[in-house]
């Protein structure tokens, strides 16, 4: 292996190039895409895979602990992976709307690509349970915002329908070309460290995510960039877990918005991610993903949304199943600024107001 190769898996040779080009640019030949696909990039992809020391203390065994900051994409979450792609083969194919039924996350990034590349876009959203950034972000992306009096299921069969009956191209993880874009972040993962993890641990809503990267893994180990597959562990919030169960929740209840989702799509996808990985679904209380939540803000400085901190509670509930000296993936799906209700709710810090504006008083305050 020469210096360039080794520094690459070592590093990531693309992490920090400020001439990376986006995901289907840079993987075009893993992509069904052609010299005559329009790209419609944000420049999405080559996020940070950081290693999380506390994380891993509270493991212990010398297992190590990676996450996969994916809350840093362009309209922050992962979500922007598929949607690139999405959007080009959208408009590659002559369309001139989209839609899509969200908890926020697919709304915004829909938003942004869709109009990013001069197409209507429709969102769908639970009225009162999307989180604050991410309604902001559908808004001044210019969506048309339809909020129902009903849930993410609810919105997701009439978009469904919508789709099938009226000229539009439905964007949610049902359509092909979103998972293909978000296979990408398990190749960066191999791409980081040279191989593949132990263990990835993820949250599940839709179970798109999932799906997406256990066919990231199987095509890098079947082209020989990793010479083994991880276990698929997959997280759902106690109040919302159809796939965890085995059923349908009819009124899904979480803390985490963005996975509140009672009847997955991709159900069969992930069942058999799990399967054929020997891994595991398990449920976490919201209880436990505030906790993981408050871990990672305070003691790695890193901002995710709840949902995302449901694959560190996930891990940390698990933990004693994972053999030592193991490397794990957490990833971290979407930005904490996207629910800056949750952190002000949900936080350890001091916060002293209505003081006198003088040196002593904040001295004191301080404890000097
Ligand atoms: C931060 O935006 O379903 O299992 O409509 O926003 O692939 O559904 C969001 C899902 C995890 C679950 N973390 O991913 C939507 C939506 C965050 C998310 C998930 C979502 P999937």
């Amino acid at each position: 292996m020469s210096i360039r190769q080794k520094l690459f898996h070592r590093f990531g040779s693309r992490k920090k190039d400020p001439n990376w080009p986006g995901l289907i640019e840079a993987y075009k030949a893993w992509l069904p895409v052609s010299e005559s696909t329009p790209i419609i990039t944000l420049k999405e992809g080559a996020t940070p895979l950081l290693e999380a020391k506390a994380v891993s203390k509270r493991v212990g065994r010398n297992i190590k602990v990676f996450l996969k900051y994916d809350g840093l994409n362009p309209t922050g979450s992962f979500k922007d992976r598929g949607m690139t792609m999405a959007i080009s083969k959208a408009k590659e194919a002559g369309c001139k709307a989209v839609i899509c039924a969200s908890t926020g996350n697919t709304s915004a990034s829909a938003a942004a690509y869709a109009r990013r590349g001069g197409m209507r876009a429709f969102v769908l959203i639970p009225d009162g349970y999307v989180a604050q950034g991410k309604l902001a972000q559908a808004l001044i992306y210019g969506a048309e915002v339809l909020a129902i009096k009903g849930n993410f299921d609810e919105a997701l069969e009439i978009v469904n329908e919508i789709s099938n009956q009226y000229p539009i191209t439905l964007v949610n993880s049902v359509n092909p070309f979103r998972l293909e874009g978000q296979k990408t972040a398990a190749f960066e993962i191999i791409d980081s460290l040279g191989n593949a993890p132990d263990w990835l641990c993820i949250p599940m809503g839709n179970a798109g995510n999932i799906s997406a990267y256990w066919m990231g893994f199987q095509e890098y180990f079947k082209a020989g960039k990793s010479n083994k597959l991880p276990k698929m562990m997959g997280f759902q919030a106690s109040g919302s877990a159809p796939l965890v169960n085995n059923t349908i929740i009819k009124n899904p209840e979480t803390i985490a918005t963005a996975i509140r989702i009672g009847n997955p799509v991709n159900r069969e996808k992930a069942v058999n991610a799990k399967n054929k990985s020997n891994g595991s679904f398990l449920d976490v209380t919201d209880e436990e993903i505030i906790k993981a939540y408050k871990i990672l803000g305070s003691e790695e400085g890193i901002f995710c949304e709840p949902a995302s901190a449901a694959s560190v509670a996930g891990l940390l509930k698990t933990k004693q199943d994972i053999p030592s000296n193991s490397k794990v993936v957490c990833v971290l799906t979407g930005n904490g600024l996207k629910d800056p209700d949750c952190a002000l709710k949900n936080n350890e810090a001091l916060f002293h107001s209505n003081l006198e504006p003088n040196m002593k008083t904040i001295a004191q305050v301080m404890g000097f």
